[in-house]
């Protein structure tokens, strides 16, 4: 009974690889049809990158190969011309002495060193350093629950050289440095921007408080929830270390025990949250969990291949693999917190919302799934 009914759809399935130009597409060895094989080659990279490096998990290793698609793509400059950068080009992992060791920087080594070893591998010769970071992106990214599938096209040539300092926003740039620096890296527009920064619900700071371990951007970090737009509105109590430090803003749930390290506001995401030309759009993620994972999926695909054309790359997204499932778990009022704590600045209707109603602050766990003790 079962398999007369599939039966159809493998003939439907069949049918319609057949149907298309033969030219055209191929076959991986596990059945994927892409539009050429050397998209077949990234498979066994996701297989690698998730099993060994990420372990199957949305943590640290996961934020930090993310961060870093960002760093690489975002480091050209249209007013500077093309010797400031290249864009999406692997250049912090070719010249791994030279980037990493900005200011703006600070941390991608651990991104750098994490992919290195698949990039001189030997297993990859067709992958280049920039489709690594990128695809590397988008197979961690799929770890966290309620990601969207991001596209992957591939054929970035390798950089030639490397970025010059000065092109990576920091969290103490005013909101027009930071809409003037996307705008003069890739036209990128304040809609891009605060699509972009979505990343930041699955993210957390080493070197903002350098007295802390893994602060977090929101009470969810390891998963890709709307809470980061919504926590970020919330009026700041305290800091979850030493206080004030550069690009830090007083946070909304400061609950510091032991490793569990309290939320961490950057000054940037405290500004872009209230400016009158991002705010409205900032509002509009809250609790729009497949909308905001959409608009990070374009947003995305426009920064994946900065300094590059699209027609000259490969789209090899069938290859990315199938994020795990959203949670489902609406915004939520983290404990303690309400409608009242909210520094509303888009006219717009505020979203109704429910509350965890624990009656006090609750800590953001520091490992992935609760375990006790985690290596990320
Ligand atoms: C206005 C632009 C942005 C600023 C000022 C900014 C700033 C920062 C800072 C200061 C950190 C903490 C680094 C540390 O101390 O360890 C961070 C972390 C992070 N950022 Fe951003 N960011 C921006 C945009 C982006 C974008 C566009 C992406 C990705 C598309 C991104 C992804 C991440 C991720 C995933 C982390 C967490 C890394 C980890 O947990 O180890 N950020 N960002
Ligand atoms: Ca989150």
């Amino acid at each position: 009974m079962a398999f007369s009914s599939i039966v159809p759809l493998v003939a439907l399935a069949l049918s319609t690889v057949r149907a298309a130009p033969a030219s055209q597409n191929a076959v991986c060895s596990d059945g994927t049809v892409v539009p050429d094989s050397v998209c077949c080659d990234f498979i066994p990279l996701a297989q690698d990158l998730t099993a060994t490096l990420f372990e199957n998990q949305c943590g640290e290793t996961a934020h930090e190969v993310l961060r870093l698609s960002f760093h690489d793509a975002i480091a050209i400059s249209q007013s500077l011309g093309p010797a400031a950068g290249g864009g999406a080009d692997g250049s912090m992992l070719i010249f791994p002495d030279v980037e990493p060791n900005f200011a703006a920087n600070l941390g991608i080594s651990d991104s750098v060193n994490d992919l290195a070893p698949f990039l001189a591998s030997g297993k990859f010769p067709t992958i280049t350093a920039g489709d690594m970071i990128q695809f590397g992106a988008a197979v961690a990214v799929g770890l966290c629950p309620g990601a969207p599938q991001l596209e992957f096209l591939a054929g970035r040539p390798n950089a030639t050289a490397p970025a010059v300092d000065g092109l990576i926003p920091e969290p103490q740039d005013s909101v027009d440095s930071i809409l003037a620096r996307f705008q003069d890296a890739a036209n990128l527009t304040s809609e891009d921007i605060v699509s972009l920064l979505v990343s930041h619900t699955v993210a957390r700071a080493d070197h903002v408080d350098p007295t802390l371990d893994a602060a977090p951007f929101d009470s969810t970090p390891f998963t890709f929830d709307t809470q980061f737009f919504l926590e970020t509105l919330l009026t700041g109590i305290g800091f979850p270390g030493t206080p004030n430090n550069t690009g830090e803003v007083s946070s909304p749930l400061p609950l510091t025990v032991g490793v569990n390290v309290g939320e961490l506001r950057l000054q940037s995401d405290f500004e872009l949250a209230r400016d009158n030309r991002t705010a409205c759009f900032w509002q509009s993620m809250i609790n729009e969990e497949s909308l905001m994972a959409s608009r990070f999926q374009a947003a995305m695909a426009k920064m994946a291949i900065i300094g590059h054309n699209r027609a000259d790359l490969i789209d090899c997204s069938a290859v990315v693999p199938t994020p795990v499932p959203s949670l489902g778990v609406p915004a939520t009022f983290p404990a303690t917190k309400s409608f009242a704590d909210i520094q509303q600045a888009c006219p717009s209707p505020f979203p109704s919302l429910t509350s965890d109603r624990a009656p006090r602050e609750t800590e953001i766990p520091h490992c992935p799934d609760n375990e006790a003790t985690c290596t990320s």
